[in-house]
This record gives C-alpha cells, structure tokens and sequence, in this order.
C-alpha cells in the first residue's frame, strides 16, 4: 500500500514515514493534510477574542533566539504593577474577550506570589475570563527559583484561578538542539512532566514548536513524534502550534528565514502525524496573515485570535504588535473561503 493511502485510511504512519512526505509532491501533501482537517472540521476555522499580556522582560534565563528579554539585547527592562495589568483586563472584558494569555519572562526578583497573585486577581474580578497562563518554562523556572515542586506550582496555579497552559516553552525538543538554543531551561523531559502532571489534574494545554531556525526535518518530526506519544496517554493537548521562527534582534543569527513552501509542508505533516490532537493552529503572529490564510488548505484549522497587543515575537521582527481588528479577521476567513467559527479557549463553539 501506499503511503498516501495509508494515510487516506486514517493510519498511523512512524518516523521515517514521516520524514518522506517532505519529499512528497507539494500540492498533494497539502491535499492529503486538507482531506484530515475536512474530516474533522469541515470548513470551519476557529479563532477566539483574546489579548496577550507579558508582564514582565526580566529574564534569568538566557535563549538564544529570544528578542524580547530584557538581559541581552533589549535594555528596556519592565515589570508592570497588578495595577495596570488589570486596567488591561477590564477593557479587553468590556469589549469581549473571552481569554487572557499571560506570559512573562522568568524574572528573578519579583516573588512567586507576583505571579499568582495576577491570577487570583483577574478570576476574581472577572469570573467568566478564561485565564491561560504559564508556560512549563515559567513552571519549571518558578519551581527551581522558589524551592517548590512541580506538583506544588501546578496546584497553586489552579487555586489561584488559572484554567490552561499555553504552549511555549517547547522550542525543540532534540536535547543537542535544546542546549544550543536555550541551555538552561526547561529540559524537554521536563517539559513533558510539567504537561503530563497538568493533564492528570484533568486540565488541557497547548503544545508549540519552534522551526525555521537550526533545527533539521528530522528534529522537527521527532518534536511531533514525542508529542503524540504523551497524548496518546493523557489526551490533554488541545492544539498544535508551529511557531515560525523571527530572525531579528537576537542571538540565533539566522540569515536565511524559511521559505513558504517549508513551512506549509511542517504545517500538513504535523497535521498528518499529530492524529490524536484535535487543532492545529497557523499562528499569523509568526506566519504572517496571509500564509496563514493559505495554511488553512494545508491542515490549519485554527487561527489564534485578535491577540491586540504581542511583545514576545513583535520583538523579534513580527508584524503583530496591535494585533488585527475583529471584522478584518473574520472577512478574511470567509474571504478565502472557510467558515470563521468563534471558539472559547477549550474549543467550544460560542
Ligand atoms: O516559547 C520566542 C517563541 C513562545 C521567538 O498556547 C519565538 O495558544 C519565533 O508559546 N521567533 C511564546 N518565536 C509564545 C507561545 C504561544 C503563542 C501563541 C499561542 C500559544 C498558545 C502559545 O514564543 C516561546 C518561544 O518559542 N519565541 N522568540 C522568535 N524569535
């Protein structure tokens, strides 16, 4: 058989497999990658209301391809007050957000309660928001700063309101890349603990990876590989998000971005590998809008959201600082030809 019928047959495919398709004809990858999301999702694209807030750059931890920590390149360090992150709050609430993505740099002055306490205060005031914070970076950074466990951090974050982890922190899970990119944090063993202990207090998380940087095809499909693995166990992950590496204003000193065509083929083989995670998001902070228009035909069946305002990849040369207006969003969905479906943070229809 095949290997394009295998999978045509909803059959798992193994590393190797895997690594063929990017040998395979562009446009009947995208093809194959198309008829899953159809399967699944018809064509309807998800986005949500949301806004992403990053409290603070001041970063003990040293990431090559970061440009928004404060330590190295950018000396704008800041720590917003509890204060201002909740005037943030408020008008995001009063013009209908329905999430709030919280992540900072791993900054080693300001307490572990600084952190929860941002939790605590925006669940309060604001039941209904979803609260998505906490990378397992941030996990595994406040865990060794502050003598607490993992099991310990967890637990606090859902006392203190936190609803599900974003899925940063991923980068790539190859160990001989890992440590060239960001020796020193969270080790990917370690990133999976994290995930895995969330999963079994009945939570959902996000998983990310970051490509287009030193990595090879082979470290990318390993990355997706470890991945399905943990689902097949916990089942916690709700989406898959490629984030395309930016070249600018850091350390990786990459010359050479990606091209188009590499990016839409990881997109449909991740769609295809990743068979037991329901979402694949085309994140335009990172892909551009437009390629994550075209995505949509390559297995992407999410596109994030409004977001409003992004520090982490705008300072590494993205185009996403202001986010995008709402009915822009939703007309360019419908525009190329799928259905804008609004989603709550968990996937259900709104
Ligand atoms: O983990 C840092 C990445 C991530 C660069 O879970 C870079 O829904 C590209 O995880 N080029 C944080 N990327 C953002 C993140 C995320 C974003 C959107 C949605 C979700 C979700 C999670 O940003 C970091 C890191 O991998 N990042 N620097 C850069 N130069």
């Amino acid at each position: 058989m095949s290997l394009r019928d295998k999978i045509s047959r909803g059959e798992r495919i193994d590393f190797d497999e895997a690594l063929s398709l990017y040998e395979m004809d562009f446009f009947e990858l995208g093809d194959l990658a198309d008829s899953i999301r159809k399967k699944k999702h018809g064509k309807k694209t998800y986005y949500n209301i949301n806004r992403h807030i990053n409290p603070t750059n001041v970063c003990a931890d040293v990431c090559k391809f970061c440009a928004y920590s404060a330590t190295r390149k950018n000396p704008n360090q800041y720590t917003m007050t509890h204060e201002q992150i909740m005037e943030i709050v408020k008008d995001i609430d009063s013009r209908g957000a329905s999430e709030v993505h919280i992540v900072s740099a791993h900054n080693p002055n300001t307490g572990v309660e600084w952190y929860l306490e941002i939790f605590k205060k925006i669940k309060t005031a604001y039941p209904h928001l979803h609260v998505k914070a906490l990378t397992a970076a941030e996990v595994d950074f406040l865990s060794r700063h502050y003598g607490k466990t993992y099991d310990e951090i967890l637990d606090l974050m859902i006392e203190n309101g936190v609803d599900s982890m974003p899925g940063g922190g991923a980068e790539i899970f190859d160990e001989k890349v890992r440590d060239f990119i960001c020796k020193g944090k969270v080790t990917s063993d370690q990133w999976f603990e994290i995930h895995r202990k969330w999963h079994e207090r009945g939570k959902k998380s996000n998983v990310t990876m970051l490509f287009g940087h030193i990595e090879s095809r082979a470290n990318r499909i390993d990355h997706m590989m470890r991945i399905r693995e943990l689902q097949d166990i916990t089942g916690g992950f709700n989406c898959f998000i490629p984030l395309v590496y930016q070249t600018e204003n850091n350390y990786l000193n990459i010359k050479e971005p990606i091209t188009a065509n590499e990016i839409l083929k990881t997109m449909a083989i991740s769609r295809i590998v990743l068979d037991n995670v329901p979402n694949l998001k085309a994140y335009w902070v990172t892909s551009t809008v437009n390629l994550a228009l075209v995505a949509q035909e390559f297995g992407a069946n999410d596109l994030d959201g409004t977001i409003e305002k992004e520090s982490i990849n705008s300072a590494a040369g993205a185009k996403s600082a202001n986010g995008v207006k709402l009915e822009d969003f939703k007309a360019l969905i419908k525009n190329s030809g799928f259905i804008p479906t609004q989603r709550d943070s968990l996937y259900n229809e709104i």
